[in-house]
């Protein structure tokens, strides 16, 4: 029997970040765990980030859990295959929810003899939460995106509010306080995912109770559709070449996320989640992301050193039309260019809008 832990949560909540940092901890105890991640398109910088460090690790393309089900349920039967793996840890798209009808509960239904599924967690970064809270104050109506967020708090078992080094101790109190009588349902730990802050009491978590496992959620399919088809989506591949000698790929990664972020500021466009990494090969790359619109880049790894030529892979997803994001990113690129003495040649711009969520299974909670 293996143990199968899903994630959810906004984009760029720390998902990955969580995924990988949990996994580690719990080989450490002596489980042996794989991880998958997902995403919408193909060329995943969260796939190349998880690759550096854990061994077992499978991606799900194309489409979320919900509705590439079957590609989920291979993935996992895949990596438990080897026999090097008692647990799994998947992240959905940040821009998912449902995932009790549309995956929790079919994976108990009809895999319930292959796995315990732990309680579903959504991460959460506190300033994200804050943010779309503020507009609520405001009394301003509330936003597809907001509702979207809010419907991945609602269907948590249990609710990680991650980053909390980036908030004072008596705000963080003050939220988590506030999120456990908001969801009572929920178990509600905070932690920080980079620092390893109180993570083994998420760990904790997951041996803990399914709060929501027999509540039935309601969800408006149009309103997350809509949310969805706010936002762009780009995955795009670069080669770069130095016109020098060399440059420095890290200094060029950071340049063009700093564009990217001015240009969402500017043009007041929601920044879910911008990364890119880019290096000479499986070890040696760098890695970067930002999450908020106006935000410096953070360096979450450095390349090696100064190289003659290097590949980048740019996952962006922003709200704004797709032709916006796609100029936005080119520019980005360009003035990093200048900047860094370095010739480009990028794959086609690819940016998209997520369709219509149409899952494979959607189960109501046993008893309803
Ligand atoms: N300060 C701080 N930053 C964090 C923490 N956890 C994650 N981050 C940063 O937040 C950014 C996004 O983290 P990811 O783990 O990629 O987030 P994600 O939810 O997987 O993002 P998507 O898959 O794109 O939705 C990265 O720059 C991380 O380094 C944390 O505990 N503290
Ligand atoms: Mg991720």
């Amino acid at each position: 029997m293996i143990t199968f832990i899903p994630l959810t949560g906004f984009l760029g909540a720390g998902k990955t970040t969580t995924m990988t940092a949990a996994a580690l901890a719990l080989q450490e105890r002596g489980r042996k765990v794989a991880v998958i991640t997902n995403d919408q398109g193909v060329e995943l910088v969260d796939t190349k980030l998880v690759r550096s460090k854990l061994d077992a690790v499978a991606e799900v393309t194309g489409g979320c859990f919900c509705c590439k089900f079957e590609d989920l349920v291979e993935a996992i039967v895949a990596l438990v295959a080897s026999d090097q793996v008692d647990t799994v840890i998947a992240e959905a798209v940040g821009s998912c929810t449902d995932l009790q009808a549309t995956v929790v509960r079919p994976l108990r239904r009809y895999y319930g003899e292959q796995m315990v599924v732990a309680p579903l967690t959504t991460v959460v970064d506190p300033l994200r939460f804050l943010a779309f809270d503020r507009a609520v104050q405001r009394g301003e109506p509330e936003s597809d995106l907001s509702y979207l967020f809010r419907q991945q708090l609602t269907e948590a078992d249990v609710i990680a509010v991650n980053k909390l080094d980036t908030i004072k101790a008596d705000r963080a109190t003050e939220l988590l306080d506030r999120l456990r009588a908001e969801y009572p349902n929920a178990a509600v730990v905070g932690y920080s995912a980079t620092g390893g802050d109180h993570l083994p009491d998420l760990l904790g978590a997951w041996g803990g109770p399914s709060g929501n496992e027999a509540v039935e959620l309601g969800v408006d399919y149009d309103r997350y559709a809509a949310a969805e088809a706010q936002l762009a989506w780009m995955n795009q591949e670069l080669d770069l070449v130095a016109v020098g000698e060399t440059f420095d790929a890290t200094a060029w990664a950071r340049s063009v996320l700093e564009h990217l972020s001015a240009w969402a500021e500017a043009t007041g466009s929601l920044i879910g989640h911008a990364k890119l990494t880019v290096g000479t090969g499986e070890d040696d790359f760098a890695k970067l992301s930002v999450t908020g619109a106006g935000e410096p880049p953070s360096p979450d790894r450095a390349a090696d050193g100064p190289t003659a030529a290097a590949r980048a892979v740019v996952n962006a997803r922003v709200a704004c039309e797709p032709a916006a994001l796609d100029r936005a990113v080119q520019d980005a690129v360009t003035a990093a260019d200048q900047a860094h003495d370095v010739t480009s040649s990028a794959t086609t711009p690819v940016s998209f809008k997520p369709g219509y969520p149409r899952p494979v299974h959607r189960l109501a909670a046993a008893g309803a």
